[in-house]
């Protein structure tokens, strides 16, 4: 008689890969396990293991809620509405300002949401604390349109857990109408020139990352002299702040309420579209690329309409439709021909000022210690 635990152990290593289905069938007939328990065991764990495929358990059928968290102005007008009447799912849409908002509500427990859109740093945090749960690639029969760069990232190899979705960087806009000569580095926040009519993100990441970069380093510094460095440049540039504010800001550019704002350059083109005296720098010294994804959290309630909903955002005419409201360039290589104006991605001498951030680790400590005192100073 097969003891229950010899069984447990032999189904998970047959789930996780270590043995093969076939040395599966002799272990477990050794065991004393029944064909037809075998096949069912089988069929649950799905196709062979190792061979880059996710999980591929069945989903069940299509549940009718969805529950979306993603960034602000980060979507076309249309893509929920026409998902919603083509599946007869009902979407709930809520929407954050930083990474560290949505992870932190994740961390914090909050399991309602099927999708959120971490950032490339955030995927291999989620997934190294199970908060991402693993995809099951039969029901993304799209996939094939992602263009390659985006196929094995390395934030996520296999694309297990996270299918790219938006990909932008992290400059400054500024009104060319104002500011005729905003140079080309992150200096401009230093001149007292335009004080009280500049912003920085309220992002962490992205403004002592600028600092960083300002003075030649990288912008996932962990040392704590390039970090002091940096915090005294963020100190001297909050005194002609006017605040800390991410993509809400585009109202005040847009009514000239605010000159020049750290921003991406996505949200520059919407505030563009409505307001025309509107450039956009990538500083000399250097700055953020970034790859937002869709990812299933663990916790999701409603996996198989997140599966539905991550295949639809794959098909060319919405992930192009999704590009033209945000202004971002799209990872989707399908949707590019249908894109009024697609952002081209960076050539290798434009990565040279361009990079992407990294998960700190033990530094994240640091790292909050510091936005913290920059914030309150
Ligand atoms: C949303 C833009 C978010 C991109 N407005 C940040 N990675």
């Amino acid at each position: 008689m097969a003891t229950e635990r010899a069984v447990r152990d032999l189904v998970r290593d047959l789930e996780r890969g270590a043995v093969s289905r076939r040395e599966f069938v002799g272990r477990a007939t050794a065991l004393g396990l029944g064909l037809s328990t075998i096949g069912l065991i089988l069929t649950a764990c799905g196709k062979e293991k190792g061979s880059g495929q996710a999980t591929t358990a069945d989903l069940g059928p299509i549940e009718k809620e969805l529950n979306i968290y993603n960034w602000s102005d980060y979507i076309a007008e249309d893509t929920i509405p026409n998902f919603e009447k083509e599946f007869g799912v009902k979407v709930t849409y809520d929407t954050y300002e930083s990474n560290e908002e949505m992870v932190g509500k994740l961390q914090a427990g909050a399991s309602g949401y099927d999708i959120v859109v971490p950032s490339n740093y955030i995927v291999p945090v989620m997934t190294a604390t199970n908060l991402a749960a693993e995809l099951n690639k039969k029901y993304l029969t799209n996939l094939g349109n992602l263009a390659p760069t985006f196929v094995n990232p390395v934030f996520d190899p296999e694309n297990k857990h996270a299918i790219p979705y938006q990909w932008g960087t992290t400059g400054f806009a500024y009104r060319t109408d104002k500011v005729p000569a905003p140079g080309d580095s992150w200096a401009i926040f230093l001149d007292q020139k335009y004080a009280g009519k500049m912003t920085q993100m309220d992002d962490m990441r992205d403004v002592i990352g600028s600092w960083l970069r300002y003075r030649g380093h990288s912008l996932n510094s962990v040392d704590p002299a390039e970090l002091a460095g940096a915090k005294a440049d963020a100190l001297a540039a909050k005194k002609n702040l006017k605040a800390y504010i991410s993509a809400p800001v585009k109202g005040q550019l847009i009514s000239g309420d605010v000159w020049v704002a750290q921003l991406w350059n996505g949200d520059t083109e919407q505030a563009k579209a409505e307001q025309p005296a509107i450039g956009y720098v990538l500083p000399k010294e250097g700055c953020t690329i970034w790859t937002d994804s869709l990812v299933i959290p663990a916790s999701a309630p409603h996996k198989r309409a997140a599966h539905e909903f991550i295949n639809y955002v794959l098909r060319p005419e919405v992930g192009a439709a999704i590009s033209n409201f945000t202004g971002y360039g799209s990872p989707n290589q399908a949707a590019l021909a249908q894109m009024k104006r697609p952002v081209p991605y960076p050539t290798a001498e434009e990565f040279q000022r361009l990079e992407y951030q990294k998960d700190l680790g033990t530094a994240n400590e640091l790292w909050d210690r510091i936005w913290t005192e920059i914030k309150s100073a």
